[in-house]
């Protein structure tokens, strides 16, 4: 039996309650050893890792880890909500009974860890400081040391977070068993793994995963699960799947800020990381605060809404990131920048990694390369001549600090003001580039509709969204209704409102079907557009949708765009509007209690598509 006490009071962390706690779960897990972990551990973690073939060199500073290959992403079937009141049932959040899901998991994590280490890791998603710090601390227990490593990057690591809370009992109790996971039948009926978050309880249960958000604690299951019931809970915050960035314009020296949330496969990651494009980088400048998740709180003492990113880092998805898509990703990885990769291509003679996209083909010479699975590129049998080298979900891991267009402040504790909410979607034929909306209960409506196109490859019907609301729909804790009111409760409480948008990077040309917008950098200019809607400099165009830029107010300058297609992306399709209208009635009924100003909001859009025949 691991020695708790000697482990915790040398690593100088005297908070009784972490000690009860980490006391409880090293005997039912039955760890061997315990170590409490802080940033400062990360060479040394590394340099054991590293000998103990738990991760590869790739290049200086910079490693490269695989997963089990049944371990590759996060499992929503397998993700439960937890509480002891069943009002909490929501239709998203896969709510069971908290008194039927803790036992199911001490089972499975009892004497699972035995033999290992059991990593100790206080952190905090939040600024330090932050108004909202005291939702922010977690102590995450896991077995995995790969698993600490990704938490240093991307959560602030220490046991100074965690000793000196105020309230010494507040903080998330995450435990991570990591489980045999060659046994625990992945996707079959008689699956083992759980991840759970027991919410009115502040206590996070996974078991049967190595990988990404099932693994990192402080991420989805806490920045977003546990800090979305908090906030709702206490009536304080909203904790979104949202990006967040700055635009500052030079010749004014004003500062913007925009966040917002897109469906996956929607380029949220490309859109947080956007450098301005050529033609305007002269008068404007990008600053990257996340790109993945954003507390938001209205401030009582200006009245505004601001927007904290609790992460330290980013995990970003590594396909298709490229000079073109996305050069803030690549300088991010960059040699020297402590950078953890995992299930990309690996080429085990030059260290080199690749991933689809990262070039428009795969290196010419296989020599050394291989797979995401290990595999040698050289010794694949012929059916598997195609597959990807990467696995689709492969990643990179890397802090916040190293992306190079980070914004100044990004550590400010107060956050910054939020100007713009924008959602998006991935529609082929209705939605224009940017809607702008003004009304609060009309931008949550739009939030709460928000999807992305089924696609022939998931299950679904052409044309028909994958309703997604906020970008939330794995994360929410709640019931859906009482999460539209609280949004409405906590935007509505500040003096000056956001401006809402939709925007939409991926409309088709009707005829051949090619992308009629660029995308990527070009991305700036429709929120510059909302921008100035919001301050009174252009007036735009009333659609019963929203407000559409008149065909002058975009500045296209440096864009190759021909007039039909401009013409195409600044319209919406009225008949295709009015299908939309009647999927999003039968979506919005699932949600019991949704607040009457949403109901209003949709008789309101619906009724004038009506008159705009
Ligand atoms: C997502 O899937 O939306 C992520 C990655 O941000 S993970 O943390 O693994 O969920
Ligand atoms: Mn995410």
């Amino acid at each position: 039996m691991a020695d708790v006490h000697a482990a915790l009071g040398g690593a100088g962390l005297r908070n009784v309650h972490v000690r009860e706690y980490v006391r409880h779960w090293a005997e039912l897990t039955g760890a061997a050893q315990i170590e409490v972990i802080s940033a400062s551990d990360d060479a040394r973690l590394i340099g054991e890792a590293l000998a103990e073939g738990e991760i590869l060199p790739a290049g200086e500073g910079r490693y490269y880890s695989r997963s089990y290959v049944k371990d590759t992403a996060r499992s929503e079937e397998r993700t439960v909500v937890a509480t002891s009141n069943p009002a909490d049932k929501g239709v998203y959040n896969n709510w069971r009974p908290a008194g039927e899901m803790r036992p199911l998991l001490e089972e499975r994590m009892r004497g699972a860890s035995a033999g290992k280490t059991m990593y100790v890791v206080p952190y905090l998603m939040a600024p330090v400081g932050s108004p909202l710090e005291r939702y922010a601390a977690g102590v995450e227990l896991t077995d995995c040391r790969t698993v600490a490593l990704h938490i240093i990057r991307m959560a602030r690591v220490g046991v100074h977070y965690i000793d000196n809370l105020a309230d010494q009992n507040s903080f998330v109790r995450a435990v991570h068993v990591t489980g045999d996971l060659e046994k625990l039948g992945q996707g079959t009926p008689s699956d083992q793994r759980y991840f759970v978050t027991i919410a009115d309880e502040r206590t996070i249960l996974h078991f049967g995963s190595s990988y990404g958000g099932n693994a990192l604690l402080g991420k989805i299951a806490h920045g977003l699960r546990q800090a979305a019931y908090d906030g709702w809970a206490s009536g304080e915050f909203l904790a979104e799947q949202f990006m967040l960035i700055g635009i500052a314009d030079k010749l004014t020296g004003k500062r913007y800020h925009v966040c917002g949330g897109f469906p996956s496969a929607s380029g949220k990651t490309n859109l947080a990381m956007m450098l301005a494009p050529d033609a305007l980088a002269g008068r404007y400048r990008v600053d990257f605060y996340g790109d993945d998740i954003a507390w938001l709180r209205a401030d009582p003492d200006d009245g505004k809404i601001y927007a904290i990113n609790p992460e330290f880092g980013v995990f970003g998805v590594a396909k298709d990131t490229s000079e073109i898509t996305n050069p803030a990703a690549l300088a991010s990885v960059a040699p020297g920048t402590g950078t953890l990769f995992t299930n990309v291509a690996y080429n085990s003679h030059t260290q080199e990694v690749w991933w689809e996209g990262r070039t428009p083909a795969p290196p010419a010479d296989v020599a050394g390369w291989r797979d995401w699975t290990g595999t040698l590129i050289s010794e694949r049998p012929a059916e598997d001549a195609d597959a990807p080298w990467a696995h689709p979900n492969s990643r990179f891991t890397t802090a916040l600090a190293n992306v190079p267009n980070v914004a100044p402040d990004f550590d400010d504790p107060r956050g910054v003001p939020i100007d713009a909410i924008i959602f998006g979607g991935r529609t082929r034929d209705r939605e224009p580039l940017i809607r702008a909306i003004t009304d609060l209960a009309e931008g949550v409506y739009d939030g709460l509709t928000l999807g992305a196109e089924a696609t022939f490859a998931a299950e679904g019907v052409e044309g028909l969204l994958r309703y997604d609301p906020m970008s939330m729909r794995p994360f929410m804790s709640y019931p859906e209704g009482a999460y539209a009111a609280h949004w409405l409760k906590v935007i509505g409480s500040a003096a000056s409102q956001p401006i809402f948008a939709h925007v939409n990077w991926f409309r088709r040309d009707p005829g051949d079907g090619h992308y009629l917008w660029p995308g990527y950098r070009d991305n700036l200019r429709p929120l510059l557009w909302l921008l100035r809607l919001k301050e009174g400099e252009v007036r735009g165009r009333q659609t019963p949708v929203g407000i559409i830029p008149a065909k002058d107010e975009l500045d296209l300058d440096g864009i190759a765009a021909t007039p039909e297609e401009l013409e195409t992306i600044l319209s919406i399709d009225t008949p295709r509007w009015k299908q939309e209208i009647k999927h999003r009635e039968q979506h919005l009924e699932q949600f019991a209690g949704l607040p009457e100003e949403i109901w209003q909001a949709h008789r309101r859009v619906a009724a004038a598509l009506h008159r705009a025949d």
